[in-house]
Formats: C-alpha cells, sequence, structure tokens
C-alpha cells in the first residue's frame, strides 16, 4: 500500500507555529509575485511539511475553471458513498498514516471537506465553527506540503456545509450551495443564481441561451440543494414548525421536497407531506436504490404519532411520487439517521444504512428495497453516535470500502466517539469488524477523496479531532 513509512508533523510550540505560518505566507506572495509554478509533490521519501512552500491561493474558481469538488457529505447527491477501494491494514489501524496540527489555527473543527489537487494528492480543509479555516496538501504517498489560511466571516458556513472547490491550476475556494453563485461554481455550463431574499427564502435564477427564469425556493434558512445526476436540484422546502423536536439546528423542519431540473428547462415539481409530517432533515440523499438507471430521492420522515420514518421517492414524467416506506420507530421524538445507499449486502445487494436514535444509543439498521417496500434486513445494537444532538453535521458517518478486501463497510462513531467503528453486513446480521482510534473524540464530518490510482480509485479518509489534529488514513 504506502510507499513509504507513516509520516507523522511533530507538534510545534505556538509560536514557532505562527513564525512558520508567517515565513509560509512571506514564501507564498513571493512565490506568487514571481508568478512561480506549484511546487511538485514532494518527493515520498523525505518529507518535510514545514520546509516545502507550496502555491495554494484562495479563489473560488469559475465554473469551467473547476478541477475537483469535495462535500461533507461525499457526493453531491448527498449518498455518503466513496465508490473506491481503500488500502487501510493493520498499521493503520493502530494509528493514522498523516497528522496535522489544527489547534491555533482553528479553535473549534466543525467541518472536514477534501479534494483531488491537480498535481496528485489531496488538499484537505478544516473549517470551524466561526467560519475560520485552514488548509493543508498531501502528496500521493501520503507525505505533507504546507498550508494556507482561508478567513471567512463569521458563520458562513453555520447554516449550510462549505464545499471545497479546487481549480484546474489548484487555486483552493469555499463555497455554498447557497451562495449567491454557489450552484453555477458546482454545475459546470450551467448558469444559476441563488439570491435570498429579505423574508430568507431564496430566488433560483437559470439562465439558457440568453433566457432566465426565476423559480422561488421556500427554504430557508438551512436547507442545502442536492444535485443529481442529471443536474436536477432537490431541496426540502417549505419550512414549518409543526414538529418542534430540535434535532438538526433548530425548530423548524420541512412541509414537502422540490426537484428543479437544470439542464432541460421543464418547470419544477413539489412533493407534499401529509398535514402531520414533516421531513427532519437538511437534505435527501440520491441514489439508485433499485438499480433502473435512475436515481431515487430518501428521506426521514417524522410526526408526533409515530416518530421518524424512511421513504423512497420516484421523480418520473408526471413529477415526485412516494414508491415506498419504513416502520415508523413507534415514538414521538425519536429520529433515524439516514447515512448511505450502497452495496452493502452480502451478495452486493443495494441497501440504506441508516442509525436509529443516535442520541440515546444508536442502532445500525439496513434496509432494502423490493416489491415497493423498504424492510429492514438486518441491524445491530452497538450504540453508535453518528449525530450530536442539535447540530446540522449529519456526516459523521461514511460507507465504502476502506480495508479493500470487496465488501463495503460502514464507518460509524462510537458511543463516545473516540473511535470510528466498520460495520460489515453478514447473514441476516451486521458484524463490527474494525475500529480506527481518533484519541480524542471525532469533532467533524468524516471526509474523503478517490485518488484516480489504479482501476477502482484509492479511498483516502479523514477526520478531525476535538483536540485539534487532522487525521488522515491513506
Ligand atoms: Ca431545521
Ligand atoms: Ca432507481
Ligand atoms: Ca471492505
Amino acid at each position: 500500500m504506502k510507499a513509504n513509512g507513516g509520516w507523522h508533523r511533530a507538534a510545534t510550540p505556538r509560536r514557532a507555529r505562527l513564525l512558520k505560518l508567517a515565513l509560509a505566507a512571506v514564501a507564498l506572495i513571493l512565490a506568487a509575485a514571481c508568478g512561480a509554478p506549484a511546487a511538485p509533490v514532494t518527493d515520498p521519501g523525505r518529507p518535510n511539511l514545514d520546509a516545502v512552500v507550496v502555491s495554494m491561493d484562495y479563489g473560488v474558481p469559475d465554473g469551467p475553471e473547476v478541477y475537483s469538488i469535495g462535500y461533507t457529505y461525499a457526493n453531491a447527491s448527498g449518498n455518503r458513498y466513496f465508490s473506491g477501494t481503500g488500502g487501510l491494514g493493520t498499521d493503520e489501524l493502530s494509528s493514522a498514516s498523516v497528522r496535522f496540527e489544527v489547534s491555533g489555527f482553528v479553535d473549534i473543527p466543525m467541518w472536514l471537506t477534501a479534494a483531488i489537487h491537480p498535481d496528485g494528492g489531496a488538499v484537505w480543509v478544516v473549517t470551524g465553527v466561526d467560519g475560520k479555516s485552514v488548509a493543508f496538501r498531501t502528496g500521493l504517498y501520503g507525505e505533507g506540503a504546507g498550508h494556507i489560511l482561508i478567513d471567512f466571516p463569521l458563520e458562513t458556513f453555520s447554516l449550510s456545509p462549505p464545499i471545497l472547490v479546487i481549480g484546474k491550476s489548484g487555486q483552493v475556494g469555499l463555497t455554498t450551495t447557497r451562495a449567491v453563485d454557489g450552484l453555477d461554481t458546482l454545475l459546470p455550463g450551467a448558469r444559476i443564481e441563488f439570491i435570498e431574499d429579505g423574508a430568507g427564502n431564496g430566488n433560483l435564477r437559470i439562465t439558457r441561451g440568453d433566457r432566465s427564469s426565476t423559480i422561488s425556493v421556500r427554504n430557508a434558512p438551512d436547507a442545502t440543494f442536492m444535485i443529481g445526476s442529471d443536474s436536477t436540484l432537490y431541496s426540502y422546502v417549505i419550512s414549518t414548525d409543526r414538529y418542534p423536536h430540535g434535532a438538526i439546528g433548530d425548530q423548524n423542519e420541512w412541509g414537502a421536497v422540490t426537484a428543479i431540473p437544470v439542464a432541460d428547462g421543464a418547470g419544477a415539481s413539489l412533493l407534499l407531506l401529509n398535514d402531520d409530517d414533516v421531513f427532519e432533515g437538511l437534505y435527501p440523499i440520491l441514489a439508485d436504490f433499485d438499480g433502473d438507471g435512475v436515481e431515487e430521492i430518501i428521506g426521514t420522515v417524522s410526526n408526533r404519532t409515530g416518530g421518524a420514518r424512511l421513504i423512497v421517492i420516484e421523480n418520473g414524467k408526471t413529477g415526485m411520487r412516494i414508491a415506498a416506506e419504513s416502520e415508523p420507530i413507534g415514538t414521538a421524538f425519536r429520529w433515524t439517521h439516514q447515512v448511505a445507499v450502497a452495496p452493502f449486502g452480502p451478495n452486493g445487494e443495494m441497501e440504506l444504512a441508516t442509525i436509529r436514535t443516535p442520541h440515546i444509543g444508536g442502532v445500525a439498521e439496513f434496509y432494502r428495497l423490493s416489491d415497493r417496500k423498504l424492510e429492514r434486513v438486518a441491524s445491530l445494537s452497538g450504540g453508535y453516535s453518528s449525530h450530536v444532538n442539535g447540530s446540522r453535521n449529519l456526516d459523521m458517518a461514511v460507507a465504502g470500502d476502506f480495508d479493500g478486501d470487496g465488501n463495503v463497510e460502514l464507518l460509524v462513531p462510537s458511543r463516545n466517539r473516540l473511535s470510528l467503528v466498520a460495520l460489515r453486513r453478514s447473514g441476516e446480521s451486521a458484524e463490527e469488524v474494525w475500529e480506527l482510534w481518533l484519541g480524542s473524540p471525532l469533532a467533524t464530518n468524516l471526509a474523503g477523496v478517490v485518488l484516480p490510482d489504479g482501476s477502482d480509485g484509492r479511498i483516502i479518509l479523514g477526520a478531525v479531532t476535538r483536540d485539534g489534529e487532522l487525521l488522515i488514513w491513506q
């Protein structure tokens, strides 16, 4: 797997770190002034973070200039599944292969994004609750290569998770789907503006050729747009306080979901829930659950009678309709955290992985869609804490074949979030197969990239702990 041994950045006193930061900033300015090309990926034999000045500038690239994009929820579809092949072995299970010190740059880490750099390797950005961010770069073999600070206005990312955008010349930018030009950046070829009005709702202005259309979107303040494979935008809409659970950021949930085609100019469609139901979440998952080549929309719907249940929606020519629903939990204010749709099944069957009641002893549950029914096929009561009650961070669990054995694992925080536990389906149950120790509780979402080396791509995984370390398993 790795060509070189694991490399750890030695902790430095804060003053020395600030001095190095200042020197790096000066060097960056000089490099920019001289028009120096991006530094080559460092020789894996002699990685040295502090000696290498990398050319990373801040700036959100224009749509056609975009090289790669990183989401806190793994994919633009909101499906937290990495489709490559990881190489986690026994070395990495005891310790991450790369560590960066984040404290000193970002006080309270909340978000982690990662995307591929055009010169190889990846860029990792840690964003704090106050919007301050720091970017680190790793090379192809996990060697570190410098950092830059990115300053954002307070609370830029308190309502919407940051999205990392890397330009073709390596520039590093952050945006959100609610930024004015955010969707324009994420959808090359489209021309879209999202303008929030004074009442906190928004208008999407979509331009095709020399014609523009404007669609009113009542998704304030914190619904995030998911992007389908055909560029259709999906968002929860119609804010309502009729289910005051308050598990996800505030007491307002959603009465409907909208689908807005961007490419072909067709009209938007809406699926309105029953009067006592709400979508309890910030965005749905888009995934082709039944394998017919068309994405379904997966959401968690709650009410005061039954608590949460899972629903699968189809978006056809006549609009959206509910195709299947799970049994509800049965108690009000009990939530289910939908994580990913992936080939979890023992024979690669597509299943939806969820953590039921993640705040009070989370149970991993796996569902299959068959004959228009959404049925639980396996569960494991391990007390998994995939969500912090009240937080807008819904991305602390992911799916992928992280150890390269051909089976997809669900990676979830343990009860105290001091480790990430890999769950694998077997027969009619699931089992814990390995664990990544963090040393301090998980503070951010899990992020990753799939590096394009090898036929399947290699999954690299990262997480930030509460005491301020960015850990990367490469
Ligand atoms: Ca809400
Ligand atoms: Ca489908
Ligand atoms: Ca595996």
